[in-house]
């Protein structure tokens, strides 16, 4: 029975000892000291032995039991700690290394731009409205005094969705929306997406943005006009920047004008950046065209009123002196995070 006891000690210290994790240890544990373990199977075997002999046999076999549950319990202690080291090794950290530096987000140059004129413009007390991108042919050219036969309306020019909606080639829409809102006076900015059939090239995009103006109230004249935009010249370019208005056409204004600044590279002596002439031009502006006030409801004999158009990517570009269009719509983070 010793000998028998011993067998199976040396065979479950065997196994202890091989093996390699604790699901390994917890399986010699069962198979050892477990229902079906060699140590039961031995007990079970106690009714051929002689009932004098009982007492000390159980208690060998007890004292078999606890040696191994010690060095299986050794065993278990050990494989915790190598488990804890291990795991401690592979997530060690260097404090020495240098920091992951966190990449900042950066305003799009559009974005820049739209926000400054929109500060401009607020702080003049003007409100800011959008317009949806998807308008009706009569939004878009009729309320605006631009006739069927008008270049502009070539399917070349405009999307058009079908015979009568269309992307529109211009926020004015959103402004006639208000105009009939009938709400005086009006003093909005109308700052937006546009689309015209435009093949992409250094300056031109089918899809770009724009921020007009309009002003209509009683007693408004060209002299507002040139007042309103000198203003935002000077906080747009510079205190000392210049404007000057170039007579122009558009159908919805009249006098229509294109205007003008001061190259702010040069001060107006002429320079490359103003191809010499010390003038950039910037915008075009007009009195609001009396049909077009009658046509949205308002009396032209009433209120007049004063609208202007801004290319907001012409803007982006002379700011930031960048020389081509193309730039501001490949998202290239290089390109991106030096604004
Ligand atoms: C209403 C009446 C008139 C808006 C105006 C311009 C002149 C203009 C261009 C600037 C560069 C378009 O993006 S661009 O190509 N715009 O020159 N826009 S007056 O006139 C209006 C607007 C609304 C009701």
């Amino acid at each position: 029975m010793k000998e028998k006891l011993a067998q199976i000690r040396e065979e479950a210290i065997k196994q202890i000892e091989a093996a390699k994790s604790l699901d390994q240890l917890q399986a010699v544990r069962v198979s050892q000291l477990g229902k079906k373990g060699a140590l039961t199977e031995l007990l079970k075997g106690m009714k051929n032995v002689a009932p004098e002999d009982r007492p000390k046999v159980g208690q060998l076999v007890n004292e078999t039991r606890g040696e191994i549950e010690k060095v299986l319990e050794e065993a278990k202690v050990k494989m915790e700690r190598l488990v804890r080291e291990a795991k401690m090794k592979s997530e060690v950290i260097d404090v020495t290394l240098p920091a992951k530096k966190n990449t900042m987000g950066h305003r799009h140059p559009n974005t820049i731009a739209l926000e400054e004129v929109e500060r401009i413009f607020i702080g003049m007390g003007y409100e800011v409205v959008e317009g949806p991108e998807v308008e009706k042919d009569y939004y878009n050219f009729e309320a605006l005094n631009i006739p069927a036969d008008h270049p502009a309306k070539d399917e070349q020019d405009t999307f058009y969705i079908n015979s009568d909606i269309l992307l529109r080639t211009q926020t004015s829409s959103t402004q006639v929306h208000e105009m009939e809102k009938g709400n005086l006076p009006i003093r909005m900015i109308a700052p937006g997406r546009v689309f015209r059939a435009d093949e992409v090239d250094a300056t031109h995009s089918p899809s770009f943005h724009q921020v007009e103006g309009l002003v209509i109230d009683k007693n408004v004249t060209f002299a507002d006009l040139k007042g309103t935009l000198a203003q935002m010249a000077k906080e747009l370019f510079g205190p000392e920047t210049k404007v000057k208005f170039r007579p122009h056409h558009f159908p919805f204004t009249e006098p229509s004008a294109e205007c003008d600044v001061s190259c702010f590279k040069c001060g107006g002596k002429g320079c490359r950046f103003c191809k010499g002439s010390g003038w950039i031009e910037i915008l075009g502006c007009g009195m609001v065209h009396p049909h077009v006030l009658e046509m949205s409801g308002i009396d032209p004999d009433e209120y007049t009123g004063f609208a202007f158009g801004i290319g907001l990517e012409r803007i982006a570009l002379l700011k930031y002196e960048i020389d081509d269009m193309r730039l501001l719509y490949e998202n290239d983070i290089r390109f991106l995070k030096q604004f």
